[in-house]
């Protein structure tokens, strides 16, 4: 199968104190819109389950209710089975709490049965390990969750090769390439994007342009489509980016949300387009050098002689 019709589905806000059924209640609402326009795998948000907590100080108790045992747990139960009923596959990113008591940013990729093919924990997480002074609001995942384990691995799935990344994954180049060389045809990412994140305005007025900048490249340069799902609009006061966005391996944005609610925006996919971009272009055995990294990192100083072209060799 080449082509594959599949959705983002945004959310707007969730209070801190709307219980996971109701959350619940609006996603299986949002898969049952996306399968509605013919979508068979549906992206959810990073921390989908709830609010952003991540901006509050949290400790012991009042932080553990935030996680995640083992899914389906009795609430997120309903959009497994929506899930199942319908034949749609969907990745929903949650707090996850290990059985032996380890937290993460996680991201499950569930299939069109309604079972789990696997699971991706966040590497890159932003922000702080402890409170800052002066901040309307904490940025304190590095305090919350530790930094993923399983690396970036890409599952066969709905007859594509499937990575996970997730929200602050996505500025980073090498997040991509890793999965951009295991093959990965099809990346699908959740974000909470707030809007306030590092305090200055210069940076952060750009929120929108860097959020797109890094998929697009990210799409691009590793001939791959993007599924990006943002939670977003004023959630407790704090202002997050919507724009949630699907990418083709060109770079072009070929579907974005346009308000700050809840909202599903669906494509139908062509997997043949990222090949004829792998094919060509990026045909990274022909093209790519790996070598010449190495040298130019190991390089000890201005002397050492520089590579020369064929034409310059006299080739
Ligand atoms: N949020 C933000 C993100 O990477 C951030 C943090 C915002 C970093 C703006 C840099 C600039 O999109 C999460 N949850 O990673």
């Amino acid at each position: 199968m080449t082509r594959l019709i599949v959705a983002a589905a945004q959310m707007g806000p969730v209070a801190r104190h709307e219980p996971r059924s109701a959350a619940v209640a609006r996603m299986v609402a949002l898969m049952r819109a996306a399968h509605a326009r013919g979508a068979r795998l549906v992206v959810f948000p990073e921390l989908a389950l709830t609010s952003f907590f991540p901006r509050w100080i949290l400790e012991g108790d009042a932080l553990e209710a935030w996680f995640e045992g083992p899914l389906p747990g009795p609430e997120a139960r309903p959009l497994f089975e929506t899930a199942a009923a319908l034949g749609v596959g969907f990745v929903l990113g949650y707090a996850e709490r290990t059985a032996d008591g380890r937290h993460f940013n996680s991201a499950l990729l569930v299939g069109a049965d309604g079972q789990v093919i696997g699971r991706y924990r966040k590497v890159h997480l932003p922000g702080h390990d402890a409170p800052q002074p002066g901040r309307a609001f904490q940025h304190l995942e590095k305090r919350y969750f530790l930094p993923g384990d399983l690396g970036f691995p890409v599952f066969p799935a709905f007859g594509a090769r499937l990575g996970m990344l997730i929200c602050n994954d996505r500025r980073w180049p090498e997040a991509w390439r890793c999965l951009g060389l295991q093959g990965a045809e099809l990346v699908c990412l959740g974000y909470n994007t707030p809007l306030d994140h590092t305090g200055h305005a210069e940076i952060d007025s750009l929120s929108a342009f860097h959020n797109h900048l890094s998929m697009q490249a990210g799409a691009y340069q590793n001939a791959l489509w993007v599924v990006a799902a943002a939670k977003c609009g004023r959630e407790e006061g704090s202002d997050m980016l919507g724009q949630s966005a699907i990418i083709a391996p060109s770079g072009q944005i070929v579907a974005m949300a346009a308000g700050l609610d809840d909202e599903v925006i669906c494509a139908e996919i062509d997997l043949g387009m990222g090949r004829r971009y792998r094919e060509t272009i990026f045909d990274l055995a022909r093209h790519r050098e790996p070598g010449a990294y190495r040298l130019i990192v190991e390089r000890k100083g201005a002397g050492d002689p520089l590579p020369l072209s064929p034409a310059a060799r006299g080739a």
